[in-house]
């Protein structure tokens, strides 16, 4: 069997995403995804003017040897634009070897290790009462774990938090063809959100459990007092408290506070992470199929996390596509140390664009049952969204400083 044709499709319906097609010469395809948020086509130009051309011909069967030839044979390693271009094409070949062996993909990983997927959802808002019927409007959905997040008192809108809407929604990425800016304050969100989740234990009891995302805005002793003052509320998790370039920040935020930590998003490599791993610096991985090398890569690091006792969080956001919530939904089925996935449910028209037999069913994310992924691109339909620039919110402290969003 041989690669025949390679394919990249970039459509907006709604959001930008980016999808490799490999077609065998059988007439066997396969899809992976390629969305890197904000930074679309310079991933669409590396899969098309790259990597296409070195596919055709080759055995898709041979997804190590693929996987290999990509990372070490391109020279330059690593970096979110190489990984994705490498995860879109591994995806798509285990989606292949999927539907020639005639078994969705997580039995070719050892079969289901566990009866669903745990997914924990977004809730948010600009205050409390919206906060509230956000989060109830989510466990209205049947989810089971949520993620809190509340705009900080004095600051204009901030990142992560939706605008008015019942299910809190938020966006990503902003269409336009510069970033929208936003104002940061850590000491004001210091201040606030303690006092948040306090108000959400009191509303909604101690066992629901609750998350909460930094989004890397904080420096590490500026975490570790975000943990400590946590502790009280019991939290899930805690993520991405610092920078995510510095492994050696989450030791000072763990010797102070016993708050779970979650780190890993913008991850692309092993290398990454590998000391927070075998410190255990951390409690949940967050590493996406798609940013970190495919499900070749990210099972190579959530077997690392698993020796340490770490378990998984992939990263689910809206700005993935359903082509990575299928792979991200067949491996945490498969792995012995998964922990929790994150979903972010897509606008209509994506799940239209992109047909796919997984299920979300009582905050369980659940495959189906036909081979390879069980997820396809309605072509025609993708064709009538052509890209549109969009970008996320760039911050600035009060002094016009740039800031982590
Ligand atoms: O900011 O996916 O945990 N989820 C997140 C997301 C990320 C976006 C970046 O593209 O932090 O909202
Ligand atoms: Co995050």
């Amino acid at each position: 069997m041989k690669i025949r044709d390679v394919q990249v499709i970039v459509t907006s319906p709604g959001r930008n995403f980016v999808t490799l097609k490999v077609t065998t010469d059988d007439g066997v395809t396969g899809l992976g995804d390629a969305t890197l948020n904000g930074r679309e086509l310079a991933v669409a130009s590396y899969l098309r003017d790259h990597v296409a051309p070195l596919l055709v011909g080759r055995d898709p069967h041979r997804i190590e040897d693929t996987w290999q030839y990509l990372y070490r044979g391109g020279y330059w390693r690593r970096g979110p634009v190489t990984m994705a271009a490498i995860a879109a094409v591994d995806v798509a070949l285990w989606d292949i070897k999927g539907k020639v062996a005639g078994l969705p993909v997580y039995q070719l990983l050892g079969g289901a290790a566990r009866n669903g997927v745990l997914t924990y959802c977004h809730a948010s808002g600009r205050d409390l009462p919206e906060l509230f019927d956000s989060v109830e409007a989510h466990l209205a959905l049947g989810y089971r774990a949520v993620r809190i997040q509340m705009a900080v008192p004095g600051l204009g809108p901030i990142y992560g938090v939706g605008s008015g809407t019942s299910t809190g929604r938020y966006e990503p990425a902003i269409r336009g063809r510069l970033p929208a800016e936003e104002t940061w304050d850590s000491s004001a969100y210091l201040r606030s959100i303690p006092g948040v989740f306090e108000k959400v234990r009191e509303r909604f009891g101690p066992e629901l459990p609750l998350l909460h995302d930094a989004h890397h805005r904080l420096t590490p002793i500026q975490a570790a007092r975000l943990g400590r003052d946590l502790e009280p509320y019991d939290l899930f998790w805690l993520e991405d408290v610092t920078p995510a370039e510095s492994q050696d920040a989450l030791r000072l935020v763990r010797e102070h506070t016993t708050t779970p930590l979650a780190i890993g998003e913008v991850f692309n490599s092993v290398w990454d992470c590998e000391q927070l791993i075998r410190e255990r610096l951390i409690d949940y991985i967050r590493v996406a199929v798609v940013h970190a090398g495919g499900i070749t890569h990210v099972r190579r690091i959530f077997g690392l996390a698993e020796v340490y006792g770490v378990k998984s969080g992939s990263h689910g956001p809206n700005d993935v596509s359903p082509v990575t919530v299928a792979a991200a939904v067949h491996l945490d089925l498969a792995i012995p140390n998964f922990g929790i996935q994150e979903h972010m449910r897509h606008e209509p028209i994506v799940d239209e664009v992109f047909p796919h037999s997984h299920r979300l069913r009582d905050g369980y994310l659940q495959a189906g049952d036909e081979p390879g992924l069980g997820v396809s691109i309605d072509e025609k339909l993708a064709a009538k969204y052509p890209y549109q620039p969009a970008y996320l919110p760039v911050n600035r402290t009060t002094d016009g400083t740039v800031h982590d969003w």
